[in-house]
Formats: structure tokens, C-alpha cells, sequence
């Protein structure tokens, strides 16, 4: 049993992965940047190391310094988050080497699915559904070429590196594969310093569903059922409900059991997402293993009546998993609003700044998870997160007449977010109806903003 355990992140997810240390008895150390000093989740640690200047290259990206942090404090372990230094195996390997537990995977399954190639490679070996497409990296443009003739158009070009939509373009003829090919491999290169590429055929209309699923080191596999990420903008999710409101019961099964085979396939270890595109016919191919927690857990923990945070310390702990794959009945339905500092009348630019006022919304159903409090300066230097708003109620349409009162009932003052367009978005009757795809956000939002521009 873990002891003492380092966060290496800040906002919201320290505050999340505090509270779990709390409940289990563990002691905590929270680490800071120079501009972090009145952030909250200072308050929640017994112990708290200044760790550098607000850029994050300097501070929460620094491994160094989170090791330094580490060794002072004397900590059994370090929880590593979302982003900043949770999917770096470097960072993993630096820790196992220092003797310090990393609550995560291992090196070898991060790097063994952190590359997009060798994690395609996997899943063909482990029989997951894949996307039609190249073996693995193409050499030059004349083999895309030749591939492409047997793929047929349209066709997606993918960097090997790639990530949030980064170094991947979409081609419909020869001369977009040409141009195409070459702009995804300058742009991964410069980058991700990796100019490498694939060509896959291009899925039309999409959406975006992926599997939790969760490991420990005595090889127990069980998956906590999907999350529909579909509405997402520029590679950013706003909205992620689970169950997904399209797919069939056969088909949740054997995307669960593809996701368990990857999974093992990669000799994984602690929680895991593994993200599918589900075509309109509700055919699903593997797209992505995310080694990490996501922003979006929550929506799975209420579903399902459990604790992943808690549970990825436990299995780091060298515990077995607290449920079986049988124990696992999803219930009722959950919905999550990223609540993010921006003005989505404005290109959704970021809105720092000092919050005046927040009252956020509570009441039956409704979990908030937010490091916001009234005075609170948001600083320019992170991710525009600021709180997520989860309902968890027996069907869709009461989850969504919930967070709709949650969204009505919340103030902030001071900085510009999202939240109005949330209520948009939950009054839609193409999102209520389920009619959504990954470009759905994308190609309504003129018409969801239109009428209040201001917001
Ligand atoms: C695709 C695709 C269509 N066909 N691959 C975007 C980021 C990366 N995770 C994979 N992505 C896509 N890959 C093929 N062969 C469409 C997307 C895509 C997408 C995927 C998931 C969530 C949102 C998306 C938005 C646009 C495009």
C-alpha cells in the first residue's frame, strides 16, 4: 500500500486525485509553478514544493524538478494526471529508475502504444478491427501512391506522431494525396521532430467512442463499458456522455472485448482508454490507446459506481482490481460539460483572468469537479479547463433537463466560458435526438451561436 504520493499536475485533476489519496489514508504532495501560488490545490496537500516559473516547460513539464520534488518530500509514488507528464515514457522510465512509483503503465506499454504505426500493428496482431490501410510507414509519396490505388479514395494521411489532429490530412484524389503527404510529414516533423506518415481510408461521419478499460499486475482485463465523445471541436471534446445514445448492445460487447484484447496485447497496466471511430453503419475501427486518466472519467465512474482514481493508486500499490468484469452493470446515464474559460462568440480565445464571482450549481445528481473559487485569478500560462459539470440520472433526457438546471444556475463573473453554449448544445434537437457525428460541432456552430453572439 501506497503511503505518500506526489501530483505532478495542477487544477482540477490534483484537486480529484487529492480527494482520492484522502479517502485511502494517503498522505499527499502538491506541486506548484510561480504563478500557481494561490491555486487550490495547494490548500488540499499535506505538503506542497515549489517546482518553477509558470511555463510549464520550466515547472510541470520539467522532469527534473518533479524528481527533485519527489526525493525531498520522500514519496512512495507519483500520480502524473492528464497531459503535461502522463503518457511521456521518459518521464515513467525516470521514475521506475529513481525507484519511485509511477501510477500508470509501464514504459514499455506506453512507448508500445504511443506510437500510432506499432499501435495499429498491435491491434491487427491482437485482431481488433483496424481502419483499411498501409502496413506501417509509407517510405515516399510514389508508395502511398501504389497503396492508394488498392485503398480507393477518400483516404486520410496520418503522422506516425500525431496527435489532436495534428500532421493529418484528408485526401479525395491523387493530387490531394501529393499535396497532402507532403504538408502532414512537414508539419509532424516540425512538430513532433518524426515527419513519418500512413494512409488509411477515410471514415465519413464518424463518431467518437471510446472504452475505459483497467488492468493490475496480477493480469486481470475488465472494461467499464464506452464514453461518446462526439461533440468536439478542433480536436477538443466539449460534451461526453456515456452510455453512447447509437450504439447497440452487441456491438458495446464486442468493442469492450476488442479493447481488453488491445490492452493485453500492449502488456497494459492501470486504467486505459481505447478510442474507435463508429461508422453510420455502427461498424467501429481502433483509432488510438490513450496510457492516462482522462478529463471525461467521471462520467464513467457514475455509471458504473466507481472510483478510478482510487483505483489506479490501488493497482499501482501492487493491489488486485476491487471488481470483476460481472460486477460491472452500467447504470443510468451520465453527461459531462467541460466548463473551459474561453468566448466561444470569439474563436473560443482564451479567458483568463480574475473570476469575480463563481456559485456553482449542486443539488441531487450533480458532480462538479473544479479548482475555481470567487477571487480565483486564472493564469494565461494552462489549459482553459476550469470546471466539469457531471449528471448522472436513469435516462438521457433527465441527464439532460439536469444539466440544463445545473448550467442555469451556476455564476461566473469576471471571464468569459462556455457554458452558454452548452445550453445551445442541450437544447438542440439533433443532439437531443443523437444525430451527432465529430464534425457536428464544427458545422453548427454559427447556427448554435447565432442568435447571441455575445454569448
Ligand atoms: C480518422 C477519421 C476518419 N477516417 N481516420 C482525428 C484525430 C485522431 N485521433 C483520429 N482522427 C480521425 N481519424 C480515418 N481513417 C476522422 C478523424 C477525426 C476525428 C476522430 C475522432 C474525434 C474527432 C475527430 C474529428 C475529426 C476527424
Amino acid at each position: 500500500m501506497l503511503k505518500r504520493i506526489l501530483i505532478a499536475n495542477r487544477g482540477e485533476i490534483a484537486l480529484r486525485i487529492i480527494r482520492a489519496c484522502k479517502e485511502l489514508g494517503i498522505e499527499t504532495v502538491a506541486v506548484y509553478s510561480e504563478v500557481d501560488e494561490d491555486a487550490l490545490h495547494l490548500r488540499f496537500a499535506d505538503e506542497t514544493v515549489c517546482i518553477g516559473p509558470g511555463p510549464s516547460r520550466q515547472s510541470y513539464l520539467d522532469i527534473p524538478r518533479i524528481i527533485a520534488a519527489a526525493e525531498i518530500t520522500d514519496v512512495d509514488a507519483i500520480h502524473p494526471g492528464y497531459g503535461f507528464l502522463s503518457e511521456n515514457p521518459r518521464f515513467a522510465q525516470v521514475c521506475r529508475d529513481c525507484k519511485i512509483g509511477f501510477i500508470g503503465p509501464s514504459p514499455e506499454a506506453m512507448l508500445a502504444v504511443g506510437d500510432k504505426a506499432r499501435a495499429r500493428a498491435l491491434a491487427v496482431s491482437a485482431g481488433v478491427p483496424v481502419v483499411p490501410g498501409s502496413e506501417g510507414v509509407l517510405k515516399d509519396v510514389d508508395e502511398a501512391f501504389e497503396i492508394a490505388e488498392r485503398l480507393g479514395y477518400p483516404l486520410m494521411i496520418k503522422a506516425v506522431a500525431g496527435g489532436g489532429g495534428r500532421g493529418m490530412r484528408l485526401a479525395r484524389d491523387a493530387e490531394q494525396l501529393r499535396s497532402g503527404f507532403a504538408q502532414a510529414s512537414a508539419e509532424a516533423l516540425a512538430a513532433f521532430k518524426n515527419g513519418d506518415v500512413y494512409i488509411e481510408r477515410y471514415v465519413e461521419n464518424p463518431r467518437h467512442v471510446e472504452i475505459q478499460i483497467f488492468a493490475d499486475s496480477q493480469g486481470n482485463f475488465v472494461h467499464l463499458g464506452e464514453r461518446d465523445c462526439s461533440v468536439q471541436r478542433r480536436h477538443q471534446k466539449l460534451i461526453e456522455e456515456s452510455p453512447s445514445p447509437v450504439l447497440e448492445a452487441r456491438t458495446r460487447v464486442a468493442m469492450g472485448e476488442a479493447a481488453i484484447a488491445l490492452a493485453r496485447a500492449a502488456v497494459y497496466e492501470n486504467a486505459g482508454t481505447v478510442e474507435f471511430l463508429l461508422d453510420p453503419q455502427g461498424r467501429f475501427y481502433f483509432m488510438e490507446m490513450n496510457a492516462r486518466i482522462q478529463v471525461e472519467h467521471p462520467v464513467t465512474e457514475l455509471v458504473t459506481g466507481t472510483d478510478l482514481v482510487q483505483t489506479q493508486i490501488l493497482v499501482a500499490g501492487g493491489e488486485p482490481l476491487p471488481f470483476t468484469q460481472s460486477q460491472l452493470q452500467p447504470r443510468g446515464h451520465a453527461i459531462e460539460c467541460r466548463v473551459n474559460a474561453e468566448d466561444p462568440a470569439h474563436g473560443f480565445r482564451p479567458s483568463p483572468g480574475k473570476v469575480a464571482t463563481w456559485v456553482p450549481p449542486g443539488g441531487h445528481s450533480v458532480r462538479v469537479d473544479s479548482h475555481l473559487y470567487s477571487g480565483y485569478r486564472i493564469p494565461p500560462d494552462y489549459d482553459s479547463l476550469i470546471a466539469k459539470f457531471v449528471v448522472h440520472r436513469p435516462t438521457r433526457a433527465e441527464a439532460i433537463a439536469t444539466m440544463l438546471r445545473a448550467l442555469d444556475e451556476t455564476v461566473v463573473e469576471g471571464v468569459r466560458t462556455t457554458i452558454p453554449l452548452h445550453k445551445k448544445i442541450l437544447t438542440d434537437a439533433e443532439f437531443t435526438s443523437g444525430a451527432v457525428d465529430t464534425s457536428w460541432l464544427d458545422r453548427n456552430l454559427l447556427r448554435l451561436m447565432g442568435s447571441d453572439r455575445k454569448g
